[in-house]
């Protein structure tokens, strides 16, 4: 599991994660409604934008910062925060849904887009899933539909300005059709796979897939 081979990167704040085991056994937030209205069932709206993380926030400046693409691709990738910033950028509007109950519409972000980095990686026709592995160890997986999507990008900028730490600068994945537990903040890699393979929260009692609509909270 990515548990064992990737430890965190320091003590995660003990009472959240019990508390979030606790919420997945008992089922809290759960309607048993399906929808496609713009709101998600079980979902409020927010104004602000919560921080929510296992409280390592590493403190990574551009230069420290770099990504690794690898796992079953036709072509791995180290990309240094220039390599990134002089792939071609986009932009993109999109609603937050977080599986703790709030939502958040129409944040803008700027980044490189995920189409974009399929077309460079080249993942085999074998691969399926995508991990996710972060600078706090953090780790979460998505099946590899989900990641190659027109809104899904590795955004550098939120509203016009640099990602703070606290949100995951200097980059972190936005997947705007799953749970927010599956945009990993300080993105350090993405490895594909051909074979599934459960992340931190996945492990720990949440939906292997996430899909807000289908109030797939919980395993
Ligand atoms: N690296 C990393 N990414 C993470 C997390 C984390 O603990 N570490 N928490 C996840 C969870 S549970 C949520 S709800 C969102 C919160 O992002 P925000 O703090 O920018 O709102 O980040 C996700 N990405
Ligand atoms: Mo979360």
């Amino acid at each position: 599991m990515a548990e064992d081979d990737e430890p965190l990167m320091g003590r995660p704040r003990q009472k959240l994660v019990e508390t979030k085991e606790k919420w997945a056994r008992e089922g809290r937030a759960l309607t048993g409604r399906a929808g496609k209205d713009r709101l998600p069932p079980g979902q409020r709206l927010t104004a602000e934008w919560p921080v929510l993380d296992l409280g390592i926030c590493p403190n990574l400046s551009t230069d420290d910062w770099s990504l690794s693409v690898g796992g079953a691709v036709e072509t791995p990738l180290k990309w240094s925060w220039a390599d990134f910033m002089a792939q071609p950028q986009v932009e993109q509007t999109s609603d937050i849904h977080c599986v703790t109950t709030w939502s958040r519409y129409d944040n803008t972000w700027n980044g490189v887009s995920a189409r974009h980095l399929l077309a460079c990686a080249r993942p085999r026709s074998s691969a399926e899933f995508v991990m996710f592995r972060s600078y706090d160890g953090y780790t979460t997986n998505v099946p590899l539909k989900y990641f190659d999507d027109d809104d899904v990008l590795l955004a550098h900028s939120w509203e016009g300005a640099p990602l703070t730490r606290d949100h995951g600068g200097p980059v972190r994945v936005v997947i705007p059709k799953l749970y927010f537990w599956k945009s990993a903040k300080w993105l350090r890699a993405i490895t594909f796979m051909d074979k599934d393979c459960p992340g931190y929260w996945e492990v720990r009692g949440y939906h292997d897939r996430g899909d807000p609509w289908r109030e797939e909270r919980y395993r």
